[in-house]
């Protein structure tokens, strides 16, 4: 359903309370989505296949165009969300026609399109190279190992507590010989680090749409592991959250899908340029023991490719919502004995409602069937920042013992 000006507005309303009655939602002038509207419409991140919002360029600064919020902010929030949301904005033009012939244009191409792709490229293949959605609309089999493997984490598990010691978390600047940049990252360490002592490092990586900020946006890394390791639960130990967009633009803007290939050079900036920047830095445990990696969807993705294929360098990996970017099991696991014998940890995750469960449900088979020793946690979130704090929450408790 789809509507101009007013008929934008009825179309927000009745679209959202009729989700099973439509699935495209196109809003021409006629207000916007907010990521509060999607938490207070339940079903609407499994259900809703495009979110289209338009306007006039000289409609937006002010009066109507930021009624609801400003509508590019809200299209941006939802996309990282991982609803494919699209901002059309039609140069040059007001509240008139030619806006709303333009939207139509935009919008038409893009209805219908993501089962059609992905039916037709086949499962796994998700919509990756066809389709917006990047696959999330695949349907969504559970098997019988598709069960939690911890209990939820205990209640204020990512609140701040003022009655222990805390860590300090900054953000440190290294030159990359890879991307050519000076290229930035968030390091948090632990409660009374001092360089009387030497820490394990866990290197944590971001989802598509974030940057070195993300992990600290959607959990608060440095609170979950004040309180872990002020309760014994964890090691003391150091995160570094990178960049991983190896490109000299690295910020997450436009379309974020387009920067894949640069999640895949980062294997480079990670090895050749952040550990060592870290390991200059910092008093830290420099072998592979004392080395994890981990990440959140296309990071998780990048840590089981980087970690699987240098386990001289890291122990313990991590793949929470792992993306398509995910290498086949096979190419991850070429050598089962080898990965038996060096891994001390292997820890895939993933919600229940995730539309990318197919990607780690296929590794967890693979690594069963290969006995590869591995944790497989699924909880019953979807694509989104409750299962990996849960996962910052259980992850740590693993490593470095
Ligand atoms: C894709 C779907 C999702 C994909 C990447 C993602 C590279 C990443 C999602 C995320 O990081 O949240 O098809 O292909």
């Amino acid at each position: 359903m789809a509507g101009l000006s007013m008929g934008g507005m009825e179309t927000k309303s009745i679209t959202l309370k009729n989700l099973d009655k439509f699935s495209h939602i196109g809003l021409f002038s006629g207000g916007s989505i907010s990521l509060d509207d999607v938490n207070n419409t339940p079903g609407f991140k499994e259900k809703v296949e495009l979110v289209f919002v338009s306007y006039g360029s000289r409609e937006l600064g002010g009066g109507r165009g930021r009624r609801g919020g400003d509508p590019k902010a809200n299209a941006d929030a939802l996309q990282q969300a991982g609803i494919n949301s699209v901002f059309y904005v039609s140069p040059d033009t007001a509240h008139e026609f030619l806006s709303w012939r333009r939207s139509l244009r935009e919008f038409a191409p893009l209805l219908f399109q993501d089962n059609a792709v992905a039916a037709q490229r086949g499962p796994g293949q998700g919509a990756r190279a066809g389709g917006r959605r990047g696959g999330f609309g695949a349907p969504i089999e559970l098997g019988p190992d598709d069960e939690p493997a911890f209990a939820d984490p205990p209640a204020g598990f990512k609140a701040e507590r003022e009655n222990i010691p805390h860590g300090e978390s900054i953000m440190v600047q290294y030159d990359s010989q890879t991307v050519g940049t000076r290229r930035k990252m968030l390091v948090y360490t632990p409660r009374g680090y001092s360089t009387d002592r030497k820490y394990p490092v866990l290197y944590l990586l971001h989802g598509i749409g974030g940057d070195e900020t993300e992990w600290q946006r959607f959990c608060t890394p440095n609170v979950i592991l004040d309180n872990l390791i002020a309760d014994g639960k964890a090691e003391s130990m150091i995160i570094v959250m990178p960049n991983g967009r190896a490109q000299k633009n690295d910020r997450a803007e436009g379309n974020v899908f387009a920067s894949a290939p640069a999640f895949a050079k980062f294997e480079y900036d990670l090895l050749d340029d952040v550990i060592p920047a870290i390991e200059a830095k910092y008093s830290v445990k420099a072998d592979r023991e004392h080395r994890a990696l981990a990440g959140l969807s296309m990071g998780g993705g990048q840590s089981l490719n980087f970690g699987l294929a240098h386990m001289d360098t890291f122990a313990w990996v991590g793949g929470f919502s792992s993306a398509p970017n995910t290498k086949a099991p096979a190419e991850l696991v070429p050598d089962p004995t080898a990965a038996r014998k060096q891994l001390k940890l292997l820890y895939l995750s993933c919600g229940n409602k995730d539309g990318l469960i197919r990607i780690s449900q296929r590794l967890h088979n693979h690594l069963k069937e290969q006995n590869v020793p591995h944790i497989w946690h699924v909880d019953s979130h979807g694509h989104d920042a409750e299962t990996w704090g849960k996962n910052l929450y259980h992850f740590p408790r693993h490593l470095f013992k």
